[in-house]
C-alpha cells in the first residue's frame, strides 16, 4: 500500500507564521522548570499537536520507507515504540546559539584555562593508546584531545535526548526535513547492526552522539572497531571513539605533519578584501604582502598554501589558516569552532 504524504494541514501553517513572529518560546507555553525537566531526562513531551493524525501517517509513511532500506520490523518496532516528537528539540533548532556569540565570545567559552589543564592531564593518561591512534591515522594526539573537549568536555556531556526522538522530530518538522530524515534512516541502520541500543544512543538535540558527537551519517561514513570486539562503540569505548574522530579526519584529507594555521600580525596597509577562504598563496606571497607572524618575526619561506582569515571584521585578529583547517571545518563548517579547535590543541601541547 502506497501512503502519500498529507499536505501540510492549515493550522500548522498558521502556528509555524505565528512562531515567526513570536519566537518558538512564547508559542510554545511550557514552563520553566517542566523544560528544565525534560531537558534533563530527554523525555518526549506530550503534545496534542504533534500527536495528531498527521504525525501518525508520518510515521506509518516512514517506516514504510525504513523497511524498505533493510531495517527490520524488530528494530523499527524497538526504537519508534510509543516515540512523539519533543517540542524542546524544535525549540533550540530555532535559537542556535552560535550565530548570535562573537568570535572572542565563542573562544573564551570554549578554550577555558580549566579546559586546557585537564585536556593535558588526559593527553597525559590516553597517551599510549593516542600514540598508537596517531601512527594508524596520522592525525596528532593533541588535536583528538581537542575535539574531545570541545564536543563534550572531555565526555562530561554526551546529550540528554535519545538521539531517536530528537531525529523523528527534526524530520517530522518541515525546516531541514530531508536531511534529518537521512540521519534518521542511519541512526536506524546503527541499531539495525547491534552497535548500540535506541534506549542508549543518547546525544544532542540535533542528533550527535558519543563522546566526540558524531552524526549517524558520519558514523555510518568513517566510525572504526579499534578494540576488534564487533562493535562500533563511541559511546562506551575511547578507543573507537578516538579512532574514529581520526578516521573521519584521515579520510577528508588531514596533513600528517602540517599545522592548523597560526595568528598573525598584518601590514597597515593590508588590503582587507583578501581577508577570506577563497583567497590562498604560498607564505611566501603572504610574506611579501607584509604579513608576519602574531610575535612579529617573519613567516616560514615556505610554498605551503594558507588563508588569511579575521573572524572578528576587520579589527579583530587575524589568522593564516592551512589545509587542516579545512579538514576541520569538514567536522564543522564554523570557522569559530575551527579556530577553537586549533587553539586549544596548541594550547594542550
Ligand atoms: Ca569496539
Amino acid at each position: 500500500m502506497t501512503i502519500v504524504r498529507p499536505k501540510k494541514p492549515a493550522w500548522k501553517i498558521c502556528i509555524f507564521a505565528l512562531a515567526a513572529l513570536l519566537g518558538p518560546g512564547l508559542l510554545f507555553s511550557t514552563s520553566r522548570a517542566e523544560t528544565q525537566s525534560r531537558e534533563k531526562s530527554g523525555a518526549p513531551a506530550a503534545n496534542e499537536a504533534f500527536s495528531g493524525p498527521q504525525f501518525r501517517a508520518w510515521m506509518a509513511e516512514f517506516r514504510a520507507e525504513a523497511r524498505r532500506e533493510g531495517i527490520s520490523g524488530k528494530t523499527l518496532d524497538a526504537a519508534l515504540r510509543d516515540i512523539m516528537p519533543v517540542k524542546r528539540v524544535i525549540e533550540l533548532d530555532r535559537s542556535q546559539p552560535e550565530f548570535t556569540q562573537t568570535f572572542r565570545e565563542y573562544l573564551g567559552r570554549r578554550v577555558t584555562e580549566g579546559r586546557v589543564k585537564r585536556g593535558r592531564a588526559l593527553l597525559e593518561k590516553h597517551r599510549v593508546l593516542l600514540q598508537g591512534i596517531y601512527e594508524e591515522y596520522g592525525v596528532p594526539t593533541r588535536y583528538l584531545i581537542a575535539f574531545w573537549g570541545l564536543e563534550t568536555n572531555f565526555g562530561d556531556y554526551r546529550g540528554s535526548f535519545r538521539v531517536i526522538d530528537a531525529l523523528v522530530t527534526l524530520a517530522h518538522d518541515q525546516r531541514r526535513a530531508e536531511f534529518f530524515r537521512k540521519q534518521l534512516l542511519h541512526a536506524l541502520r546503527i541499531i539495525e547492526q547491534g552497535h548500540i541500543t535506541a534506549e542508549k544512543m543518547m546525544g544532542s538535540w540535533a542528533g550527535a552522539t558519543g563522546h566526540m558527537q558524531f552524526l549517524p551519517s558520519t558514523f555510518t561514513g568513517h566510525a572504526v572497531d579499534y578494540t576488534g570486539d564487533g562493535r562500533k562503540d563511541i559511546w562506551g569505548s575511547l578507543p573507537d571513539a578516538f579512532a574514529s574522530a581520526a578516521n573521519f579526519l584521515s579520510s577528508m584529507g588531514w596533513q600528517t605533519g602540517e599545522t592548523w594555521g597560526r595568528r598573525v600580525r598584518l601590514p597597515e596597509d593590508f588590503d582587507r578584501n583578501l581577508a577570506t577562504l577563497n583567497q590562498k598563496k604560498t607564505l611566501r606571497q603572504w610574506s611579501r604582502l607584509g604579513i608576519r607572524q602574531a610575535d612579529g618575526t617573519s613567516l616560514p619561506q615556505a610554498d605551503m598554501e594558507g588563508s588569511v582569515i579575521m573572524p572578528q571584521g576587520s579589527e579583530g585578529p587575524a589568522f593564516l589558516v592551512y589545509d587542516n583547517f579545512r579538514v576541520i571545518m569538514r567536522w564543522n563548517r564554523s570557522v569559530n569552532y575551527a579556530i577553537s579547535v586549533g587553539h586549544l590543541a596548541d594550547r594542550i601541547r
